[in-house]
C-alpha cells in the first residue's frame, strides 16, 4: 500500500501454503470462483514440510494416505517412493500441487502476516504483512498450521554458546555440515528421534539430550514398489472411504497385495495370558509403524493396558541397547499413548556406536550452557552445536503470534489466555468469517491432517458459498455453541490417555501456557459428522447477518 492507498481487496484471504491451505485456495479459487490470495511467510508453499527441513526429516504417516484425495488426477500422478516419505519428497509433492493446479500465481511467499483486524464498518479484515502491506477481505482463512511456532526454551547461558545454533522446526535452507563436529540434540520427541538418528553417522561425537524417555517403535519404513502404487491408484475411492471410517483417517498398516493389513486386534491387553499378549506386541512391533496402537482396544484408555505397553517397549530397549545403564535411562516410564508415538530408524541402535551418547537431563538436570558447550549436574560438555528439538507451541500458537483483533478490537490471544474456545475448531465467537484450518479444538495432528484439513476445507467452502446464496455478510459461532463444544471436547478427552501426560497436545509443554485439550479426541469419523449436522442444520448455531 503506497501513499496511502486503500490496501487490495479480495473476496478471500488465506494464511498458510502448507497443505491446508493449498486445498483452500484450489477449492475457493477454482471450485468456488472467488477471488482468492494465498500469504505465506516461506519463500515458497509446503508449510511444515518447507520448515521443518532438518536431516532425517519424514512423515508417521504412510506416503499413499498422506497425500489429497480431492482430485483423482492428483492421486494418479505423483509418485511416491517410500513407505513413509521423507521430507524432501513431500516439499517436492506440495510443490507438484501448486504447479498442476496453477496456484502460485495466487500466492505471495515471503509474507508474514503480523496483524488480521476486522472492520466492523466494512465488514472485512485487513491483514497486514510485518513489511506493512495490507489486504482486505470479507472471508479469511487460517491455514497456519498446527506445528508451526517453534518452541525455544530459555536455558540459561545460550546466549554466550559460541557454537552453532539450530532449531529442528526452523531448519537454514543451505546445506549443513556436521562432519568432524561435536553436537548436542536437546529433545527426543519426533524430531530429535529423527534428526539425531541421521546425524550419528555424520558428527564426530553426537550428545543426545533427553529429558523424558518417549515411546519409540520402528517405522518400518521400506521402498515403493510400482505394483503397489498402481494398487492404490486403481482404488483409490474405496481404499480412501475404508481410511477415512478409522478414527485417525489412516488405516496404520500397508495395502494390499503386497502386505496383509494388520487387522485391529478386537480384544483388550487385560485378557489375554502373558504369553499371547507378548505375542500381540511383538507382531506389530516387527509390523512397524502405528500398529502398536492397534494391537489392543484399550491401549489408549485404560492406564493397566498402556502400562502393559509400555513395559513391552520396556523390554525392546533392553534388548536392542547394549549398555544396561542406557538402556534403563532410554527405557519409557510413562503411560502409553500419553505422548505421541514415535516412528524411527535406528534411533535405539545408534546408542551402540562409540560416537553417540545419552545425556540423561532427568538424573543430571541441565544445568546451563557456557561459551564451549554446556552444563549439567554430572559436568561440562564442550561441543561445536547444538540442534534444539523442542518443539512447537502447538495448535494455538500459529494462530496468536498473529495480532488478531475480532469485534470492538478483542484479542484472540486474550481471548485464548486460559485455553482456546471455538465451535466445531473452526471459528471462534467475536471473530466473525474468520476460518481455522487445523486449529485448536479440531482432529487435526490428531488424525491424518492432510484429510483432516481436506474435510474442514470441504465444509468451509460449502458454508461460504451457502452463505452467499444467501446473502449473508457475516457468520460467527453462538456463544452457548461454542460452549457446548468445549464441554464435548473436554468430555471426550476424559477417559483418554492424551489427557493424562505432559503433551503438547494439552500445551503442557510449553511454560506458562493454559493446559486444555487442544484437539478433539473422538476420532475422524466423529468430528466430521459434527460438522455435517451443523451444515444440515442449516448453519443454525452460528449468528448470521
Ligand atoms: O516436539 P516434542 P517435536 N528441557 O514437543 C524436550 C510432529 N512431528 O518437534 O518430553 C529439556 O514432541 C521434550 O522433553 P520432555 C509430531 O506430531 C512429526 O519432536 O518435555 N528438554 C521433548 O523431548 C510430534 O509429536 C514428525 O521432557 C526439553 C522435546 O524437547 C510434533 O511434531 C516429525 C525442554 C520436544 O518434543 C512435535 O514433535 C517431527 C527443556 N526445557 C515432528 N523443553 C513425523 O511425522 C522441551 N524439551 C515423524
Amino acid at each position: 500500500m503506497a501513499g496511502g492507498e486503500a490496501p487490495e481487496l479480495r473476496d478471500v484471504l488465506i494464511v498458510g501454503a502448507g497443505f491446508g491451505g493449498i486445498h483452500a485456495l484450489a477449492r475457493l479459487r477454482d471450485g468456488l470462483g472467488l477471488d482468492a490470495l494465498l500469504l505465506d511467510a516461506g519463500a515458497g508453499p509446503g508449510g511444515t514440510w518447507y520448515w521443518n527441513r532438518y536431516p532425517g526429516a519424514r512423515c508417521d504417516v504412510e506416503s499413499l494416505q498422506y497425500s489429497f484425495s480431492f482430485s483423482d488426477a492428483l492421486q494418479q500422478e505423483f509418485d511416491w517412493t517410500e513407505r513413509f516419505a521423507a521430507q524432501p519428497e513431500i516439499l517436492r509433492y506440495a510443490e507438484f500441487v501448486v504447479d498442476r493446479l496453477d496456484l502460485a500465481r495466487s500466492m505471495r511467499f515471503d509474507t508474514r502476516v503480523a496483524s488480521a483486524v476486522w472492520d466492523e464498518d466494512a465488514a472485512c479484515w485487513t491483514l497486514t504483512a510485518s513489511d506493512g502491506r495490507a489486504w482486505r477481505a470479507r472471508w479469511v482463512i487460517m491455514a497456519t498450521g498446527p506445528l508451526f511456532a517453534t518452541h525455544l526454551p530459555d536455558f540459561p547461558g545460550l546466549k554466550d554458546f559460541a557454537g552453532e545454533v539450530y532449531h529442528t522446526g526452523a531448519w537454514p535452507h543451505e546445506p549443513v555440515s556436521f562432519a568432524g563436529k561435536r553436537v548436542a540434540v536437546l529433545g527426543t520427541g519426533s524430531s530429535g528421534v529423527q534428526v539425531s538418528a541421521a546425524l550419528a553417522g555424520e558428527a564426530e561425537q553426537l550428545y543426545v539430550l533427553q529429558r523424558t524417555p518417549a515411546h519409540i517403535v520402528p517405522a518400518g519404513n521400506r521402498p515403493l514398489g510400482a505394483a503397489e502404487r498402481a494398487e492404490v491408484r486403481a482404488r483409490h475411492g474405496e481404499l480412501r472411504a475404508q481410511w477415512n471410517a478409522q478414527p485417525g483417517a489412516v488405516m496404520y498398516a500397508s495395502l494390499p497385495p503386497a502386505e496383509p493389513v494388520l487387522p485391529a486386534n478386537p480384544v483388550s491387553a487385560l485378557a489375554v495370558t502373558p504369553e499371547e499378549r507378548k505375542a500381540v506386541f511383538e507382531r506389530a512391533w516387527a509390523y512397524g509403524g502405528y500398529a502398536l496402537h492397534r494391537a489392543f482396544t484399550d491401549l489408549l484408555t485404560d492406564e493397566r493396558s498402556s502400562m502393559l505397553a509400555t513395559e513391552f517397549l520396556r523390554g525392546k530397549v533392553a534388548e536392542i541397547v547394549k549398555d544396561p545403564a542406557t538402556a534403563e535411562a532410554l527405557a519409557p516410564r510413562t503411560l502409553y499413548g500419553t505422548k505421541r508415538l514415535i516412528l524411527a530408524t535406528g534411533f535405539y541402535e545408534m546408542f551402540n556406536q562409540p560416537n553417540v551418547a545419552l545425556v540423561d537431563l532427568y538424573r543430571h538436570p541441565l544445568k546451563r550452557f557456557t561459551k564451549a558447550g554446556f552444563e549439567t549436574e554430572n559436568g561440562h560438555y564442550a561441543v561445536d552445536a547444538v540442534v534444539f528439538a523442542t518443539g512447537f507451541d502447538a495448535l494455538t500458537g500459529s494462530l496468536t503470534r498473529i495480532d488478531i483483533r475480532g469485534r470492538g478490537g478483542r484479542s484472540l490471544k486474550d481471548e485464548w489466555a486460559r485455553g482456546p474456545h471455538t465451535y466445531l475448531g473452526m471459528m471462534t465467537a467475536g471473530f466473525p468469517n474468520l476460518f481455522m484450518v487445523g486449529g485448536p479444538q479440531s482432529c487435526s495432528a490428531l488424525a491424518n491432517v492432510i484429510t483432516a484439513n481436506e474435510q474442514q476445507v470441504e465444509w468451509f467452502a460449502e458454508c461460504i458459498a451457502e452463505m452467499e446464496r444467501r446473502g449473508v455478510t457475516t457468520m460467527e459461532p453462538g456463544e452457548a455453541a461454542q460452549a457446548e463444544w468445549g464441554r464435548l471436547i473436554d468430555e471426550l478427552a476424559g477417559p483418554s490417555m492424551v489427557a493424562k501426560g505432559d503433551n503438547w497436545y494439552l500445551g503442557a509443554n510449553i511454560p506458562g501456557k493454559a493446559r486444555a485439550i487442544l484437539l478433539f479426541v473422538g476420532g475422524f469419523p466423529a468430528y466430521k459428522a459434527h460438522c455435517d449436522a451443523e451444515a444440515a442444520r442449516g448453519y443454525r448455531s452460528f449468528a448470521l447477518a
